[in-house]
């Protein structure tokens, strides 16, 4: 008799080293938003891929870093738990960009946990020399012990399947954990929400991205052929809500045209979207806003 097996897998690294990428080509879905910008990724982001006779459930995080604000602690504390709480970590790493205080960070942060094998990714190979990669990898050989090595590129896909022929060496035999046809557990409020702090990452500069939090309030799906969807982002300033709304509104409609052609390939239907900007003053440095905003 074959044996099923099954297991949780975090994804780990510091902002903008392609875990997001990795984990959507792992799951064959956009499960979590990309941006070029570093710390696009919130919350833990759950995604699974289903495999004859195996599934693995993935974990993405927020990127390790340093910033105090409240937000970026419940960041903080996301990866931390994630670090905690899988069987398997893959740690990545951005091999275009220096061995760095976050990458430290995070080596701190599996160190505490080293019951728990950890698989070292080395990304972005599509944009580096071979001995670059070399080099990165005797290095980071060098301060951890590893339970295996890759060299990848999450977004062209070589390495992966190699990739996960070493996380599928490291399952345990266990149960399915998600049915077959389940390949995140976000709520369709959170995907939208999402889709919509994508497009803000992508067409804003500056601070305003990391000011920004999208609140979907309402979905009607009450007509058959429509999906009625309100949504507000909330910024810290009122300068920042000029930004957003931009001149005569520009700004505001490229963000919603851009997101209602996303929501619609991912539903299937017509999406008719409405935004609104809201300030709450200085909302990503205080705890009681944070949960409000869906960050708890
Ligand atoms: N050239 C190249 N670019 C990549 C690769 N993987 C990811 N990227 C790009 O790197 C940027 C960041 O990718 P994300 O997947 O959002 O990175 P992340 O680690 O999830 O970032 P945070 O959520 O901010 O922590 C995007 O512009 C990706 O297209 C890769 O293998 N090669
Ligand atoms: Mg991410």
């Amino acid at each position: 008799m074959t044996v099923f097996c099954s297991g949780f897998v975090g994804i780990l690294g510091r902002p903008n080293v392609g875990k997001s990428t990795l984990l959507n080509r792992m799951c064959h879905d956009k499960v979590a938003i990309i941006s070029e910008k570093p710390q696009t990724t919130r919350n833990r982001i759950l995604g699974v891929l289903h495999r004859p006779g195996s599934q693995i459930v993935f974990l993405d995080t927020p990127g390790m870093h340093e910033e105090a604000k409240a937000l970026n602690r419940y960041m903080q504390g996301v990866i931390r738990r994630v670090a905690e709480d899988v069987d398997i970590i893959v740690y990545m790493v951005d091999v275009t960009r220096e061995h760095g205080r976050e990458d430290e960070l995070a080596l701190s942060i599996m160190k505490e946990n080293e019951d728990i094998p950890v698989i070292l990714a080395v990304n972005k190979i599509d944009k580096s020399r071979g001995e670059r990669i070399d080099e990165r990898l005797k290095l980071l050989e060098e301060k951890f012990q590893f339970s295996g090595t890759c060299t990848i590129s999450a977004l062209c896909g070589s390495g992966v399947p190699e990739l996960l022929e070493r996380i599928t060496g490291h399952l345990q035999e266990g149960v399915p954990f998600f049915p077959e046809d389940m390949v995140t557990d976000q709520p369709l409020d959170f995907t939208l929400s999402e889709i919509i702090r994508e497009k803000l990452f992508e067409l804003t500069m500056e601070e305003v991205p990391y000011s920004t939090a999208v609140v979907v309030d309402d979905i009607s799906t009450e007509r058959e052929e429509i999906i009625e969807v309100s949504a507000i982002v909330y910024v810290e300033r009122e300068t920042q809500k000029r930004i957003i709304i931009g001149k005569g509104g520009r700004m505001l409609k490229d963000v919603g045209t851009a997101a209602r052609l996303d929501m619609e390939r991912k539903l299937g239907k017509k999406v008719y979207l409405q935004l609104w900007v809201k300030v709450k003053r200085g909302w990503t440095d205080r705890e009681g806003l944070l949960r409000q905003l869906g960050y708890s």
